[in-house]
């Protein structure tokens, strides 16, 4: 075997695992805008990623900033808990949202329906802003078949610099599948106790990663194609 027909054995191999992955999220990178994804609310591509907030653009959310300063695409937040809202775009009951009896308002909200195997694990990368301190009770979640896991709330968030109050920094999410099944991926900020002080979630290069073992399989298979390659050599 010679080199030229070893990269094409090699490439063919890789192109035959990923392909079913590689179907798994469409346009998990935003390079093609929002193509794959379905969005409610303030949803924002930004050099490459999603910034989505929970800033109206009438109200002055943010005072004593003007009306609309922290939202990003021209699209006022979503209402929550109303028919047509966040929680009905994803598919959990109106109120499931509310965060111990704090009421949730508005949000923004961005969802994809995509199939995984067993072992496949999704990953991507996220960072929280806020204008709330501490104390407050906005949060960013990530909801998968309607099971709600928070990304963060103010108290995770720290210093920083303009043009949002407070961050989490850059962050890294992964969840493992344990069964073959269809997925309805959503991701989403809220305003909670009230309408005002915006907060927005950034995220990006959401992807769905093969088990280990797939990758173990791969590199024994590597190792054989190249054993056998260097015999010929010989
Ligand atoms: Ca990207
Ligand atoms: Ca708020
Ligand atoms: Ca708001």
């Amino acid at each position: 075997m010679n080199m030229k027909k070893q990269g094409i054995t090699i490439a063919t191999v890789l192109a035959i695992l990923f392909a079913g992955n590689a179907m798994a999220v469409t346009n998990g990178s935003f390079n093609s805008g929002l193509n794959g994804w379905s969005a409610l609310g303030d949803v924002n591509l930004q050099a490459g990623a999603i910034l989505m907030t929970t800033a109206s653009v009438d109200f002055e959310d943010d005072f004593p900033e003007a009306a609309g300063a922290f939202n990003a695409s021209g699209n006022a937040a979503a209402e929550v808990a109303v028919v047509g809202g966040v929680e009905d775009f994803i598919g959990i009951p109106l109120g499931a949202l509310d965060s111990n009896d704090n009421f949730a308002f508005e949000g923004s909200v961005l969802k994809q329906t995509f199939n995984v195997n067993a072992g496949d694990t999704l990953t991507f990368n996220w960072n929280f802003f806020t204008n709330e301190s501490s104390t407050g009770a906005d949060y960013a979640f990530v909801s998968i078949n309607g099971a709600l896991t928070t990304l963060a709330t103010p108290l995770d968030a720290a210093n920083s610099s303009l043009p949002y109050a407070y961050t989490t920094g850059f962050q890294t999410f992964n969840q493992t599948f344990n069964t073959a099944s269809s997925v309805t991926l959503a991701f989403g900020v809220v305003d909670v106790n009230d309408y005002n002080v915006t907060s927005a979630l950034w995220f990006d290069n959401v992807a769905v990663v093969p088990e280990p073992e797939t990758y173990a399989m791969l590199l024994a298979g590597l190792g054989l194609l190249g054993f056998a390659s260097r015999r010929k050599q010989a």
